[in-house]
């Protein structure tokens, strides 16, 4: 059995699709996770699939991922903008990570347009709302695929 795509989902983003739909759009958490595992299995690929509002219990999940996961998808929420922990800790899990964001944080306030998470990403997708965690998952699918294709 493959390892699966740890898809991980920071503090607040339990709220979408309840609050804020301006900026984040009318989908709920549960849609987008239905999304993520939809193109994952199009890839003969799963997810697993959390959120927390706790930055340790994040770390912990990234960590629990360098051991069982195939690769790191992740929208930190707030934490983006100040989690050094989080940072070390894709850093520390060697694996493919790609940073997702609903809002196109660089059109937002000044303090969004920094994040700590991208220097542990191979690469950031933001501004697409929901559908960003679908071209996220293509993106993790692509990387595996070629690392596979090293291998053998
Ligand atoms: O655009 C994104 O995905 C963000 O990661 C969302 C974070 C924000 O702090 C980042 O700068 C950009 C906020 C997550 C809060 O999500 C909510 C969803 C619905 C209602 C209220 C908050």
């Amino acid at each position: 059995m493959a390892k699966p795509i740890y898809v991980l989902n920071g503090p607040n983003l339990n709220l979408l699709g309840v609050r804020e739909p301006h900026v984040y759009g009318h989908e709920t958490l549960a849609d987008v996770r239905g999304r993520a595992e939809k193109v994952a299995a199009s890839h003969g690929l799963t997810v697993e699939f959390r959120q927390s509002n706790h930055e340790g219990q994040l770390v912990d999940w990234v960590q629990e991922a360098r051991e069982k996961g195939a690769g790191i998808i992740i929208n930190a929420g707030g934490l983006t903008h100040t989690s050094i922990a989080l940072l070390d800790a894709l850093q520390a899990a060697e694996l493919p990570v790609v940073e997702v964001h609903l809002s196109n944080i660089f059109r937002r306030e000044a303090f969004r347009t920094h994040s700590y998470m991208s220097l542990a990403a191979k690469g950031v997708i933001c501004g697409f709302g929901a559908k960003g965690y679908e071209l996220a998952v293509d993106a993790i699918a692509d990387l595996l695929a070629a690392a596979g294709a090293k291998r053998t």
